[in-house]
């Protein structure tokens, strides 16, 4: 699929122009670019007169609060706090557009309504290897720093983004690519002086994103980098967090936010695993070095997928291991496997 903005960008209001009700939804655990795509699209809509609301299968971040205004917080719906407006919303739609995830499972909750729905599916994503069939139009740029790119150079196409929707680009982009360290090319950073010129507070972004933390992360993390952290000759490390470890530090969803990415700055390290214990199952992220594949780790191993160097998956329990003590020994196995 070339990069053809003028054309997706007339097919996508074409079709947005038939709509009265839509839904956008993005994936579950979302992060600043499926909420941040998420908001632009429907500010962009609303701009327009559609009635929107953006679901999402669980709550969204802490960290990510800042760029949702409280008028905003009214059009959101997420689904572990009220499923039922949930369903109703997607069964009342007549348009369903779907942010930041390749296929329906993504959206945890939320996949028998988006299964079961006649609306028309429009997806706009980044992901690599999208079910495809699935959609009655599908935008998707695996080359892309992040949904958010894709969805600023389409509404460049449809009159511009709103200022809401700048803001929400930028933080998009800022953290899938954790703040213009991965997946940077030109697009990423013409964008980003595009929506600068607009007048976006970058710096207020990137201080609400970075400098906002409780100090209970940077403990947690301390423990995890002093006492846990594994490290191979073949270039992998990996951390466990597991229940007792989440408990003791009070964290929240969010808290281990970028954990993963840390042992990559150890230069002998080309991929770095973190596994959260969560019930009956390990949620797992992979970062890798160009050169080594998070992906096809992730597709392999974990029941997961993503991009080439950062992807995520589950180790379930009692399937994948019996218990979560065995998680170590699994993980040591995996890496054996896939690095030698
Ligand atoms: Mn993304």
């Amino acid at each position: 699929m070339t990069e053809d903005y003028s054309y997706h960008g007339q097919v996508l209001g074409s079709i947005v122009s038939q709509a009265t009700r839509v839904a956008t939804i993005a994936h579950v655990h979302p992060d600043g670019d499926a909420v941040g795509s998420s908001i632009a699209v429907a500010s962009w809509l609303e701009s327009l007169g559609k009635d929107v609301r953006s679901l999402f299968p669980d709550p969204l971040p802490e960290s990510i609060g800042f760029a949702v205004s409280p008028r905003r917080k009214e059009k959101i719906l997420v689904y572990t706090d009220s499923p039922s407006e949930c369903e109703d919303w997607i069964k009342a739609c007549d348009l369903i557009i779907i942010l930041d995830m390749n296929c329906f499972s993504r959206a945890d909750g939320l996949e028998t309504s988006l299964e079961e729905s006649k609306a028309n599916k429009v997806l706009i994503d980044h992901h690599l290897y999208p079910d495809l069939e699935k959609f009655g139009h599908a935008i998707s740029f695996p080359e892309a720093s992040s949904t958010a790119e894709i969805v600023y150079y389409l509404l460049k196409e449809l009159g511009g983004p709103t200022p809401e929707a700048a803001t929400a680009l930028m933080t998009g982009m800022t953290t899938d690519t954790n703040n213009f360290s991965n997946s940077t090319r030109p697009e990423t950073l013409k964008m980003a002086s595009e929506l600068l010129a607009l007048g976006v507070d970058r710096d207020s972004i990137v201080e609400n994103i970075n400098q906002k933390y409780r100090e209970n992360r940077l403990r947690a993390l301390g423990m995890l980098l002093y006492t846990r952290m594994r490290t191979t000759q073949s270039g992998a490390a990996w951390n466990i967090l597991y229940k007792e470890d989440l408990q003791k530090f009070d964290l929240w969803e969010g808290d281990t936010e970028g954990f993963v990415n840390i042992p990559l700055a150890i230069g002998d390290v080309r991929l770095s695993i973190l596994l959260k214990e969560e019930d009956g199952l390990f949620r797992v992220s992979i970062r890798s070095k160009k050169g080594t594949s998070a992906e096809v780790m992730a597709r392999k191993y974990f029941h997961g997928g993503g991009h080439e160097n950062a992807a995520g998956g589950r180790v379930f329990i009692p399937q994948d291991i019996p218990t979560p003590a065995h998680a170590e020994e699994y993980i040591e196995k995996l890496v054996k496997e896939y690095l030698g």
